[in-house]
């Protein structure tokens, strides 16, 4: 299976995340997002990565929807809960820990664009929701305690916090998340995966 990947995307790093917690091999194909390849071009005309291009010549586009692939391709260690209503939980947290990543990266490419001149009530806005969400996913961080595709997405915007937007965390008002983070960060599959620049 090969995955088309930066080393600083989040998206990505939840995908190879997942494939490590699941002894998946991947190959891995790096992209330069200023000159993206024509392999990944063909396979994703929108142009982003993660893309996974697996052996039975399956393409697919997006973190979630590889995540479930990888899922139902290694059912074991389960990453998604059987019965429905911690299913349904772990399904919206890990909707709020991507939404946490897009504002995440709105926040950075904003910045990147316009470093002396960007959009200072855009920015003030999105900071608030990065709180915010920040806030939320510290009151149901006990529905991150197994480690479930919700609980990949989070560590994972979290650590694209650090690495891009390091003033917003670690947050006063999140000690469970802080103590949840600090502790989830030493597993194998996200130390491998630190994003780098
Ligand atoms: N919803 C997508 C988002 C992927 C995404 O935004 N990837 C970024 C890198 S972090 C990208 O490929 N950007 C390049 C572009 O938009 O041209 C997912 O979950 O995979």
């Amino acid at each position: 299976m090969k995955l088309f990947y930066t080393k600083r995307s989040p998206y990505a790093r939840k995908v190879r995340v997942v494939a490590l917690e699941k002894g998946i091999d991947l190959e891995l194909q790096e992209e330069d997002l200023t000159a993206k390849s024509e392999e990944l071009l063909r396979l994703n005309p929108v142009g982003k990565i993660p893309v996974l291009a697996a052996d039975d010549g399956t393409v697919l586009c997006d973190s979630s929807v590889i995540c479930e692939y990888l899922e139902d391709y290694q059912k074991q260690p389960a990453m998604v809960p059987d019965a429905p209503a911690p299913y349904w939980r772990m399904v919206n947290l890990d909707a709020v820990a991507k939404g946490l990543t897009d504002v995440t990266v709105a926040v950075f490419y904003e910045k990147l664009i316009h470093p002396e001149d960007y959009h200072a009530k855009f920015i003030a806005n999105k900071e608030e929701t990065i709180v915010r969400t920040l806030k939320y996913l510290d009151a149901h961080v006990s529905d991150l305690k197994d480690f479930n595709m919700a609980a990949a997405a989070t560590a994972c915007a979290i650590g694209y916090i650090q690495f891009r937007a390091r003033y917003l965390w670690p947050q006063n008002s999140c000690q469970r998340l802080t103590q949840w983070y600090d502790e989830i960060s030493q597993r194998e599959s996200l130390q491998q995966t630190v994003p780098v620049a």
